[in-house]
């Protein structure tokens, strides 16, 4: 049988977002979301012979199918509020960063209202500190969104896989609520278009080094798609912190139909394969008519913002266990920070996709 190739579904637009930094632990440090991971991304890919595609835009249905309109309604509005509220000037943060949350505990059960100024309101729709606005950061989300979409509609005109080459992730957006360097969640907004063109019941597959908690959140309650998340373990001091546990396992019609496998710090391929493969056999059971893959590849033993130690192998042999589900994949890229190494640990798990 030939080496098939993955099509690449592309857009320019991706490259727009420009963290401009992040502000961790109170302190203003460049950012690692950066425009050069697709770039590294593009080169490889292209290296390695796959077929590019370009996004096409599919309007504002199907991201309101999985967020709250007020959340795009305020991502579409949040630079032009700050601007116009002078924080660029003063104190001269050109970037949209909150610095007031609306935790429980403040609310003590009071109704979340939308703040007016904007500084405020910043706190209501990003629960973190790293994840700022810039002046092209929707657009940007938006063409990410695309791609996937685009992914999607590759799928149900009969390709076996399609990868998005989505920047920014989005992976950490719950319905109403964004962070972890994501706007909109892209895999879930995918999931949700598999399920309203073609199929009954969808699986996410998450293998990005952080729990999916986003979308895991959107479709926690929902008995037709699955979430399994395999990623270092929240309780062992790592990002999302309070979501990812594995007693997390779904509630009401969705109860039985969340599966997270939290890793300890260090593992590597064995433990992580081994891992995958509980989750693979789970959704096997499910039996869902298609698959979306969020390909985080920051699981990778040299990426700054993970203690996983998988190779490039690993990707590749998850990547082909994921194929051997044998029904339709839409890979959506998700986080991997390493600049040197990016590019090919996406291609390796396209190799395998494609194998
Ligand atoms: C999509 C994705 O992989 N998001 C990762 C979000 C986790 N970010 C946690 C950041 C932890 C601190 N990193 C230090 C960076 C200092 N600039
Ligand atoms: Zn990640």
């Amino acid at each position: 049988m030939p080496h098939m190739t993955v099509p690449v579904v592309w857009s320019d637009d991706c490259l727009l977002h420009v963290p401009g930094g992040e502000v961790w632990v109170g302190v203003h440090t460049p950012g690692t979301e950066v425009p050069q991971r697709l770039e590294a991304i593009r080169v490889a890919l292209a290296e390695a012979g796959h077929r590019f595609v370009p996004a096409t835009t599919h309007g504002d249905a199907p991201l309101l199918a999985v967020h709250d309109p007020e959340l795009l309604d305020y991502l579409a509005d949040a630079y032009n509020g700050w601007v116009a509220a002078g924080f660029p000037v003063d104190p001269g943060q050109d970037r949209v960063v909150g610095y007031l949350f609306p935790t429980p505990g403040l609310l003590a059960g009071l109704p979340l209202r939308t703040p007016t100024a904007a500084h405020a309101r910043a706190g209501r729709f990003c629960y973190d500190t790293m994840t700022l606005v810039g002046p092209d950061t929707y657009r940007a989300a938006r063409a990410a969104a695309d791609a996937a979409l685009t992914a999607v509609d590759l799928v149900c005109a009969g390709e076996p896989s399609a990868y998005a080459a989505c920047r920014p992730p989005g992976h950490h957006v719950t319905r109403d609520a964004f962070g972890g360097s994501c706007y909109l969640n892209n895999a879930a907004i995918a999931a949700q278009a598999l399920r309203s063109a073609d199929h009954d019941r969808v699986a996410v597959v998450d293998i990005d080094a952080h729990h999916a908690n986003g979308t895991q959140s959107i479709f926690y309650e929902r008995s037709d798609v699955m979430v399994v998340s395999v990623h270092v373990d929240p309780g062992a001091g790592w990002f999302p912190h309070y979501l990812g546990f594995a007693d997390e396992t779904g509630r009401g019609a969705g109860e039985g139909v969340n599966l997270n496998l939290p890793l300890p710090e260090g593992t590597g391929d064995h433990g992580w394969l081994s891992a995958l493969e509980a989750a693979l056999e789970a959704v096997a059971r499910f039996e869902p008519g298609a698959v979306v893959l969020s390909l985080g590849v920051d699981a990778a033993a040299d990426d700054p913002e993970s203690p996983l130690r998988v190779t490039a192998e690993g990707y590749r042999s998850a990547a082909r266990r994921v194929a051997a589900l044998g029904v339709p994949v839409v890979a959506v890229q998700e986080g991997g920070y390493h600049l040197p190494t990016l590019g090919p640990l996406v291609a390796a798990a396209l190799d395998g996709l494609a194998g």
